[in-house]
């Protein structure tokens, strides 16, 4: 548990020049033989070692060119091993053999069995756990490999890269040989063994040449793949086109496996997936997973070049890879779907989870600059605040000096292990832009406030926009300078059309953008015939909070007149806030609170337009959670309250839209077969908001009730399923329609998820209780990741009343559960615990007892790096 820190970097002493693997497989003792031919690098001393990396290994047999070494030249320990007297110039080869214990691999890292499956999780330190080898992203290197299994339980042998060939070995077991020409980093490396049924396509690149796409799933679920192959068609047509980026071996695989610690794995032409993003029909799928495995599909398939031809030095580049491959991903999804929708539902995903990163103890900066534990970094900051920085340098850029820059990146840096600053340093020689401020994006922690203020002088004509920014300390950076943040603006007139910004002063401005990079700045608009209304961060071109006072009037008027649709989106968020807020203050005080009819008019005005696509006014009826509130308050929290507060609300808007929702939920009716497109996902999504609203006003289960008799279709039946439970969880109508659930899926894992989601997210008090019974039901499986988060994790960071009880007894729960979890799967326990990141925002009462919870775990004796690492940030 040393830390690790940035500045400390350097290249290795030795160069790897080629992997050649063999495994012998066995559930108990899989044998590995790992030849490695090294050289030293020129300028290193000749006395220094050889020190290779290991994690829980038994060493069999170490050779150095093929003959023993002595023992006093190297010596092992289960961490690590280090070779002495090694040559001063020679290329030389080591051999080492290693047994390791897949079925014994609760950890998920490394080779591990998941339904009598080989399987390989390497990224970011788990080749360690396969055998001693220099396992750091900086170490490139081509491989060969060799798998020997048994023909019957392992009839599938799969590696990174193309198919050499293989052959019966008379013994009962069978070989295949597979080599990868792209040198490639070992936590790329992947292997997988088994008896799995596949779905056979064929992809032909833009130079014509022909790829074999394979999908391994369990047998039976073949049909379910379907979707995922479509999409990594489309992701695979769509990187050509936008990007210009090939595919690069004979074959693209991908196998779908129920044990997995995250969403999907990249390795080189054999990503590993979590079956959860491959695995979809109509009857088992809702639209939420389908567009979850076209992104998951995309995301995996662009790391082919954003992460593998060009990968990172060390892992504090690890946004390299992800936040840019993230905003890929976002494109992409935008492309096939709604832009304004995906745009929407990309920052509310960045406010719901990143912010709160940002704003509490677990903040770091995009590119971090120490580390104890790697795995605790895979974080929604790396991840989607990498992927807005990424945007904002689009935007900064232009569309053409961005396509330039990325360009150049993959030109220049093909084939080698990179950094940021050589990320940037291309979209600085192309645009002959200084990009020393915009950089502070990836090394200042924290979400920036921009505080604005507007004047208009009719009589001169003269607009002007104070904007002030500041960036809250966080983590070991207490003074922060000032950013370059990208603001899209307009500027709408009461005629409806909008004013030119070309007259601006103040900053500089380029097309619809201003860039604020002072702590303080004026901009002055001239010729501005009539008061404008300020739309600010259109699109939500940075990723700050933003103060501006403005009246509900202009808001309603962004709402009902602005061309970007998201900033309509925007202003029915901001309308509603302060609602929900004063709402809150209210249910505290034991009184009901009324909605601003300001905000009930322009939700509807939004419903009843058929003018804006479906999905985008079902965006525009979900209110801001109780999380988004939590956070507006900011501070000496009572999700009670907050829930109590928008439970009002929801209900006036209810009662004063009733009959808008019922037309809606008739008129948004999608017949014909079921298509997951984003079309018919709209209308859906649409009409069950309209059925929730419905069920607000009428506070009775029937409409819901109807709704779950009559869906035929994943999508509508879980919607009208999670309405009755949350609603109405003690009816009896309620209890028969959750057995009915678990009877008709019982076989089905990932439908169950869903009914053990689904119970975990009830409000109230009494959640707790239904969890506990719910872990003791058969159904429940505390080994797989899935379960454990559909159930756990779900109520720790989903169920704001239930988890945050205010006697504490979540937060005793969730304590226990991390300790129970860890010795077998730190990464998963750490994970879950990140569900406590805000604990300091709750009242006293309440982060008194999490506190309380947090010092349990500390305490505890023997726990992993993982969740030791984020406890203790949280409690600093
Ligand atoms: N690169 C993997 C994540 C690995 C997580 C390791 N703890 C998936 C992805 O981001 O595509
Ligand atoms: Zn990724």
């Amino acid at each position: 548990g040393e830390i690790i820190h940035l500045e400390d970097y350097r290249p290795t002493d030795f160069v790897l020049e080629r992997v050649d693997l063999t495994f012998e497989l066995d559930p108990r003792e899989t044998k590995v033989e790992a030849r490695l031919i090294f050289h030293r690098r020129e300028g290193v001393s000749p006395d220094a070692p050889l020190i290779l990396d290991g994690d829980e290994l038994k060493m069999t047999g170490l050779l150095f060119d093929q003959e023993e070494i002595l023992a006093a030249n190297y010596d092992v320990a289960d961490d690590s091993l280090t070779i002495r007297n090694l040559p001063a110039t020679a290329p030389f080869e080591i051999t080492i053999t290693t047994e390791v214990n897949p079925e014994a691999n609760t950890k998920l890292m490394g080779l591990y069995r998941t339904s009598n499956v080989y399987c390989t999780q390497c990224e970011a330190e788990g080749f360690r756990r396969i055998t001693y080898f220099p396992d750091r992203p900086d170490v490139l290197a081509v491989y060969t490999v060799n798998i020997i299994a048994d023909k019957q339980t392992a009839p599938l042998l799969l590696a990174n890269g193309n198919y050499l060939g293989g052959a019966s070995m008379g013994d009962g077991r069978h070989f295949a040989a597979w080599f990868d020409p792209h040198p490639k980093p070992s936590y790329l490396f992947a292997l997988v063994a088994g008896d799995l049924g596949v779905v056979e396509d064929t992809f032909t690149t833009m130079s014509g040449r022909e790829v074999a796409l394979r999908i391994y799933v369990e047998h039976g679920k073949e049909p379910r793949a379907a979707y995922a192959m479509d999409a990594l068609k489309r992701s695979m047509k769509w990187d050509e086109e936008v990007f210009g980026r090939e595919y690069d071996l004979d074959i693209f695989m991908i196998v779908a496996v129920s044990d997995f610690n995250m969403g999907a794995m990249e390795n080189k032409g054999l990503n590993v997936f979590n079956d959860k993003y491959v695995l979809a029909d109509p009857q088992t799928a809702t639209d939420a997973d389908y567009a979850n495995i076209e992104a998951i599909i995309a995301h995996e398939y662009f790391h082919n070049w954003t992460g593998n031809r060009i990968t990172c030095r060390d892992w504090f580049q690890l946004c390299l890879k992800e936040g840019l491959t993230v905003y890929r991903d976002h494109e992409f999804s935008a492309d096939q779907r709604s832009r304004t929708v995906k745009r929407v539902a990309e920052v509310r995903h960045l406010k719901a989870e990143q912010f709160p990163e940002d704003a509490g103890p677990l903040a770091h900066p995009v590119r971090p600059t120490k580390y104890r534990e790697i795995n605790n970094f895979y974080t929604t900051t790396v991840y989607e605040k990498g992927s807005e920085v990424t945007r904002m340098l689009a935007t900064v850029l232009g569309p053409d000096l961005f396509k330039k820059g990325m360009d150049l990146y993959f030109d220049r840096h093909d084939g080698q292990a990179v950094t940021i600053e050589d990320f940037v340093a291309c979209f600085a020689e192309v645009s002959k832009r200084d990009m020393t401020q915009f950089s502070l994006w990836y090394h200042q922690a924290g979400t920036p406030l921009v505080t604005a203020s507007t004047a208009y002088d009719a009589a001169k004509q003269v607009f002007t926009l104070s904007l002030e920014q500041m960036v809250p300390p966080t983590p070991g950076q207490s003074t922060k300078e000032p950013m370059h943040i990208p603001l899209r603006v307009g500027l709408l007139l009461e005629d409806g059309s909008e004013a030119a910004l070309s007259s601006a002063t103040g900053a500089e401005v380029t097309g619809d953008v201003i860039h604020l990079v002072e702590r303080k700045q004026t901009v002055t608009f001239t010729g501005i015939v009539s008061r404008p209304v300020l739309s600010l961060n259109r699109g939500f071109s940075a990723p700050i909070n933003l103060h501006f006072e403005q009246t509900p009037a202009d808001r309603a008027h962004i709402a009902r007149h602005e061309s970007d649709l998201f900033a309509r989106w925007q202003a029915l968020n901001d309308l509603a806030l302060p609602n929900l807020v004063a709402a809150t203050a209210i249910a505290r005080e034991g009184a009901k609170a009324e909605c601003d009819r300001a905000l009930i008019d322009a939700l509807l005005a939004a419903a009843a337009d058929a003018r804006l696509e479906p999905a985008f006014r079902a965006q525009a009826l979900a209110l801001p959670s109780e999380a988004d509130v939590a956070r507006e308050i900011g501070s000496n929290n009572n999700p009670d309250a907050i829930h109590a507060g928008r439970q009002d609300i929801m209900t006036a808007i209810a009662k004063a839209g009733r009959d808008i929702f019922s037309t809606l939920a008739d008129e948004m009716v999608v017949d014909g077969p079921f298509s997951p497109d984003a079309a018919s996902a709209g209308r859906r999504a649409l009409r069950n908001t309209a059925l929730s609203y419905l069920v607000y006003a009428e506070n009775q289960p029937d409409r819901a009730l109807d709704a779950f008799k009559s869906a035929n279709n994943m999508t509508d039946l879980s919607q009208a399923l999670t309405i009755l439970a949350h609603r109405f969880p003690d009816d009896r109508k309620t209890v028969e329609a959750l057995s009915a659930f678990k009877a008709r899926f019982g076989d089905n894992a990932l439908v169950i998820d869903k009914w053990f989601t689904i119970q975990a997210t009830i409000p109230g008090a009494d959640a707790l209780g239904r969890v506990r019974t719910l872990m003791a039901d058969p159904l429940f499986n505390s080994t797989n990741p899935n379960r454990v988060r559909a159930l756990v994790g779900t109520f720790a960071f989903s169920n704001p009343t239930g988890f945050n009880r205010a006697d504490g007894e979540g937060y005793r729960f969730l304590a226990r559960q991390i300790l129970d979890i860890d010795p077998r799967n730190p990464q998963l326990a750490a994970r879950i615990l990140t569900s406590m990141r805000s604990w300091r925002s709750l009242e006293d009462v309440r982060a008194e007892h999490a506190l309380n919870a947090l010092r349990e775990i500390a305490a505890a004796p023997k726990l992993s790096v993982d969740v030791s690492d984020i406890v203790e940030r949280m409690l600093k």
